[in-house]
């Protein structure tokens, strides 16, 4: 009885504190769902983090033929999947510290619905067998060999993913074992894409290979769906690159993306995420992450930690490589 009561107030009171803020927000700033639909939308859109110029140039093709935004990013970060001189994604991704290249990658749509594999090894195309998650499975993540198995039973082949260049690196590196992040460099080429088709209905889809040498059986925020990326079909998406510890530590895609509805524009949701984990680490300056977003206009910001991110960019305007800014300067 008392503990009935207990929890019906404690509802109340909840409830009451969630929602004080938000009307007021949106009585006095006028900001949040309303302001976007003053603006014109920009679509059909592809971007992703890094330059990889030839997964948005995929992405676009699909999108420029009447594609959806869904069979857009994952055939967009796919050609990065297979592009064994990226050393963060697919095949010739680095290996974990025991010499096993181990895959995260996720996918959402439109309506909510996401699809996700961690610790995937031998399959060079996680993104679609996590969408074969989401499609073909009442469940959400798959881990490991029961992932492995479901992308065999689903068609999908073995592949060794260790390739000749990164196999050499990996023996190189056992000779000091050492484990260090390199900013820009070694551990951040995963490719989150967020897009925006015809209809004007956003997806979103992230892959990686994960830190170089990580502690084996190590999961990154890629593939955990509001950490390395969301999609509200109503806001926008957001996606991120870099520490992944940092980043599920913020929930930072997710946070993007809320911050969007509350009204801020991607790049100003984007400074904060980064600010909010600075804030969790005061005075550190020893990795890098960078945020990517898009709203429901097609308005695209990026931010980042250390200057280096940049992201890339394809709409009727052009494709382009747009630089980011950060929180640290250089020097
Ligand atoms: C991870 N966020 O596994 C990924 C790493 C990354 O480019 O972004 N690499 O933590």
């Amino acid at each position: 009885m008392e503990r009935r009561k207990f929890l019906k107030k404690s509802s109340l009171t909840t409830a009451g504190l969630l929602s004080a803020p938000i009307l007021a927000s949106n009585k006095t700033e006028n900001k949040g769902e309303n302001t976007p639909l003053l603006t014109e939308t920009r679509k059909p859109i592809a971007i992703c983090t890094w330059n990889f110029a030839n997964a948005t140039a995929k992405a676009w093709e699909v999108l420029s033929n009447k594609g959806n935004a869904l069979d857009a990013v994952e055939q967009g970060v796919m050609v990065e999947e297979a592009n064994e001189n990226n050393k963060t994604v697919g095949i010739g991704g680095r290996p974990d510290r025991d010499g096993n290249v181990t895959l995260d990658a996720c996918i959402m749509d439109k309506d909510g619905n996401c699809g996700s594999v961690v610790y995937l090894q031998n399959i060079v195309h996680p993104v679609s067998v996590a969408r074969k998650v989401m499609e073909d499975t009442p469940h959400i993540i798959l881990a490991g060999k029961g992932a492995e198995q479901f992308a065999y039973e689903k068609g999908f082949k073995k592949t060794d993913l260790l390739t000749e260049s990164t196999r050499k690196q990996y023996e190189e590196w056992k000779k000091k074992s050492k484990y260090e992040t390199i900013i820009n460099i070694e551990n951040h080429d995963t490719i989150g894409m967020l897009a925006i088709d015809e209809n004007g209905d956003i997806a979103g889809a992230c892959t990686t290979s994960g830190m170089a040498y990580k502690v084996a059986g190590r999961v990154g925020d890629s593939p955990i769906i509001g950490a390395g990326l969301y999609v509200d079909n109503e806001v926008g998406g957001a996606t991120a690159t870099g520490v992944g510890e940092e980043v599920i530590r913020t929930v930072g895609s997710f946070l993007i993306v809320e911050l969007m509805r509350q009204g801020k524009s991607p790049q100003e949701a984007c400074e904060e995420g980064v600010k909010r984990i600075m804030k969790k680490n005061k005075g550190r300056k020893d990795f890098q992450i960078g945020f990517l977003a898009i709203n429901k206009q097609g308005e695209t910001g990026g931010y980042c930690v250390h200057p280096g991110f940049t992201y890339r960019e394809y709409s009727e305007q052009g494709h382009k490589n747009r630089q980011v800014s950060s929180f640290y300067q250089k020097g």
